[in-house]
């Protein structure tokens, strides 16, 4: 199989406050898509971090008492054992006050101020500090007395001062080119739409530069301005792996960015800005974008500021890690907002993981060690229960790369789900328990293809819930870096005479 490399990032997030359910979604998407692609055996880089800068951050430090520093240090690293606890694969965690991110953006920087795009004016308008954006006046609104954003609800103030511009406004029509040859480079196409919709409506310039405060990264050669915290974060991307030096291997293998996944608000930031100052810099944009939806709490996206968070690492200790990663992949619509509530989250780990999959295993597992010996072989006589299971799992299984290649994970659980359903329904039929006196041979036979099922539907939730289906993999002696998606091309995946482990229970069910 030809490999290719994969880099996939999450947003690198604010050290503002503890992390919450949204920021635990973005990072488990993208880390599904990552695992996805390694065990396709590609080369993936898998980036993660923290966006250091900025008054919002300088804001939070000074309210802890703390110089940011020091104050980004602290909740930097919360952030990074969340990773721990979500079971991320990412190899490497940047934090934007590195040295290595700050060569980058003043590289970034100089290009920009070389091809011309960059101007120094000053900038009158409205800023919000928590979603660290411009917006314009007929963006805003007034509620209970004050100016809010109309697009993301966030608190505005009046901010005039002298500012650098990027000459965003010239590249509007470059850019509607670049969507126009690059149709999936935003996703979903909702997505893709709400942008090309806003780029056409005309574009402002904008202001890549503050001097109202001191927290961030000085413009070269004018100590007075610091770099617009959005310039300096997205350029993140580029400094973990090692640009400006373009002969650097990781520099090589891994630039354009093979997605991004951003959740919803942050799309203006990615589809339109980002692209605009890599083209000016002469620099290839990432191949896409993917813009999920929010998670809801009620009818409101779930924030700190609004404090309706679930605690994700409450929640992980309660139900465990596979049990959050595969409710948030499975019920959160991708595209969409999704609602999420403690009470579908015990739902789905009985029905899907305890009842369906984990069962499935289970049952087959005791009944080959408590009849079997724990050994079961395949003979030639396949009954047409067998073939009708086999040709409704190819069917399921048809679309299910390119599912997962245009970040359609629901449609792609959901499959490999009903293959699980459909072969618990199969063992039920074809009772094996009443063949174990008369019919050796067919009883094999059933409990080797519910095995060979076992090990695809295993293969395929690896990326999604790794801990338990590496548990299955290991008992049924599978190598999963050498089988990877082999029997989606009618490879056998376990031997004809196969001798299982011991398999313990994956999942509890919840009273
Ligand atoms: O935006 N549901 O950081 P952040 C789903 N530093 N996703 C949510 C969410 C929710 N309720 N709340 C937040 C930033 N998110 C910037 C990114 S990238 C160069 C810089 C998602 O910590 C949000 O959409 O505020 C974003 O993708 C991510 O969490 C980080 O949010």
């Amino acid at each position: 199989m030809k490999q290719n490399n994969f880099y996939i990032t999450t947003p690198i997030y604010y050290p503002s406050g503890q992390p919450h359910m949204g920021h635990a979604y973005s990072s488990i998407l993208a880390d599904v898509f990552a695992r996805f692609k390694r065990n396709e055996n590609n080369q993936v880089f898998f980036l993660t971090g923290t966006d250091e800068h900025g008054l919002k951050i300088q804001k939070a430090a000074e309210k802890s008492n703390l110089d940011p520093l020091k104050y980004c240090d602290k909740i930097s690293k919360v952030f990074k054992d969340l990773t721990i606890k979500l079971n991320l694969s990412n190899d490497d965690f940047i934090r934007t006050t590195e040295k290595r991110h700050h060569k980058a953006v003043n590289e970034l920087w100089d290009r920009l101020v070389k091809s011309g795009d960059i101007y120094l004016s000053k900038y009158e308008g409205w800023y919000s500090v928590s979603d660290e954006a411009y917006y314009s006046s007929d963006e805003i609104i007034e509620k209970d007395g004050k100016k809010i954003s109309s697009f993301s609800g966030s608190p505005v103030e009046w901010v005039e001062e002298e500012s650098f511009f990027f000459k965003l406004s010239s590249w509007q029509d470059k850019l509607l080119d670049f969507y126009e040859k690059n149709q999936k480079f935003i996703l979903p196409i909702s997505r893709r739409n709400e942008v090309v919709n806003f780029v056409k409506a005309g574009l402002k310039d904008l202001s890549i530069s503050r001097t109202s405060f001191t927290w961030g990264i000085k413009v070269p050669n004018n100590d007075k301005h610091v770099i617009y915290v959005w310039l300096d974060a997205l350029t993140n991307y580029l400094s973990a792996i090692n640009f400006p030096n373009l002969n650097d291997d990781l520099y090589k293998n891994f630039w354009p960015a093979s997605v991004h996944v951003i959740g919803k608000d942050i799309l203006r930031f990615h589809a339109i800005y980002w692209p605009a100052f890599l083209l000016a810099a002469k620099i290839k944009p990432p191949n896409r974008i993917f813009g999920h939806g929010w998670i809801l709490s009620g009818e409101e996206k779930m924030s700190k500021s609004k404090g309706n968070i679930l605690n994700p690492l409450e929640v992980i200790d309660t139900y465990g890690i596979d049990e959050l990663r595969y409710y948030l992949m499975k019920e959160v619509s991708h595209g969409s907002d999704g609602n999420i509530s403690l009470k579908n989250l015990e739902n789905c780990i009985n029905s899907d993981l305890a009842n369906n999959y984990g069962n499935l295993c289970q049952r087959v597992f005791s009944f080959i060690k408590n009849n079997c010996n724990n050994k079961v072989r395949k003979n030639k006589n396949k009954s047409t229960a067998d073939d009708k299971l086999i040709e409704q799992t190819n069917e399921l299984t048809k679309n299910l790369k390119s599912e997962m290649n245009d970040q359609n994970l629901n449609n792609y659980i959901k499959s490999v789900i009903d293959i699980s359903f459909l072969t618990n329904k199969y063992i039920n039929d074809e009772e094996p328990w009443k063949l174990k006196k008369n019919n050796i041979e067919k009883m094999n036979n059933i409990l080797h293809l519910s095995l060979d099922q076992i090990a695809k539907i295993s293969i395929l939730l690896n990326p999604i819930i790794p801990i338990a289906t590496s548990k299955v993999l290991k008992a049924l002696n599978v190598n999963m870096k050498e089988t990877n998606y082999s029997f989606l091309e009618g490879k056998n995946i376990i031997t004809d005479e196969i001798v299982i482990k011991n398999l313990d229970i994956l999942f509890k069910k919840i009273n």
